[in-house]
């Protein structure tokens, strides 16, 4: 959908950069905003009406999203389908989580959200402060999942670099480039510090509504998330799941090496372009060290002690 007037002049009154890979941003209250989503975030700040049980996810992109839209989905439908009748075994996770900005608000400015099974999921990567209020201010729960950046960066770039060979936007800047640029903030949904910092704050002033995971403890001891998610949207394991092992069966479904192998995961396509398989990559902690120079770790440090010093975010990197 093309912008309103109102919206074409807000566009022209706003700051604008290209991303790594030449898509073009505005930075709208205080994050690069892909353009290509601006009219939806708008919609959706207006439109959207949270619902007290709505669960939503949230996170930079790269940061574990798909893998957390499949552990999510899996805890809260887990009495709806047996786990070898899951339906993650047959869709992508990211058609069975819907993103807010990517998917519900793009074709329609008010979107019938009303018969998403409830509770609904929903996904997204804009930062705390542009949230539509109706979802700050219901009791509904956000997950969210960080990574330490220099993966992320990583993730993202290979993402972009596929992508760009089955749809250019324009040219793909130089590796050294794209990483000033990342440490500098300017990424789609960046600046990636102030995005972690906005929901660390918030879970550490309301834990009831905001749980801060990190993709690596999430590498190291899934059983342990799962259960904290589980726990936080109020669908605790009972004694007898636990003693069942269905903790670790939905852990064990949505690992990497289960869900890249599936056949939907290696052939499907998400959004009628990017296919499937360019969400499993790696998923590795640390591969960074493959790609990156130690000074380009250094800089990095750098960024982090300058902006998260004193928040008590600490990133293992
Ligand atoms: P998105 O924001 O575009 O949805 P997202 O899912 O957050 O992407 O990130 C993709 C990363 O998660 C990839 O990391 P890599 O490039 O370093 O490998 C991908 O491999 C990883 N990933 C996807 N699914 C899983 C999973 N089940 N377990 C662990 N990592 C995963």
């Amino acid at each position: 959908m093309s912008l309103s007037m109102e919206e074409e002049s807000l566009l022209q009154s706003l700051e604008q950069q290209r991303n790594w890979d030449g898509l073009p941003m505005c930075k709208y209250q205080g994050f690069w905003c892909p353009i290509f989503i601006l009219r939806p975030l708008l919609s959706f700040q207006r439109n959207f009406k949270a619902r007290d049980s709505d669960i939503v996810l949230a996170s930079v992109p790269k940061s574990g999203t798909t893998w957390l839209k499949a552990l999510l989905f899996s805890i809260v439908n887990r009495n709806n389908f047996p786990i070898d009748q899951s339906p993650l075994l047959t869709t992508n996770s990211h058609k069975l989580v819907f993103s807010l900005e990517c998917f519900c608000y793009t074709k329609h400015d008010n979107p019938d959200l009303e018969n998403v099974p409830q509770p609904r999921l929903f996904s997204t990567h804009l930062p705390l402060q542009v949230l539509a209020n109706s979802l700050i201010n219901s009791k509904c729960k956000i997950v969210y999942i960080c990574r330490n950046p220099l993966d992320q960066f990583v993730s993202e770039r290979h993402f972009l670099l596929k992508k760009q060979r089955d749809k250019p936007y324009g040219e793909m800047l130089p590796l050294e480039e794209a990483f000033e640029l990342f440490c500098n903030g300017v990424h789609a949904f960046g600046p990636f510090c102030d995005h972690l910092l906005g929901y660390w704050n918030a879970s550490l002033e309301n834990p009831d509504k905001v749980l801060f995971l990190k993709y690596e403890d999430l590498k190291r001891d899934p059983l342990s998330d799962v259960k904290k998610i589980a726990e936080f949207v109020g669908l605790p394991f009972s004694e007898e799941e636990e003693k069942a092992g269905l903790v670790g069966e939905i852990s064990k479904l949505c690992s990497f090496d289960k869900l890249r192998d599936l056949e939907v995961n290696k052939t499907g396509v998400h959004a009628g372009t990017v296919k499937n398989k360019f969400f499993y990559r790696k998923g590795d902690v640390g591969d960074w060290v493959n790609h990156l120079t130690p000074e380009m770790a250094e800089r990095m440090k750098e960024v982090l002690e300058a902006k998260l010093t004193g928040s008590g975010l600490v990133l293992d990197i």
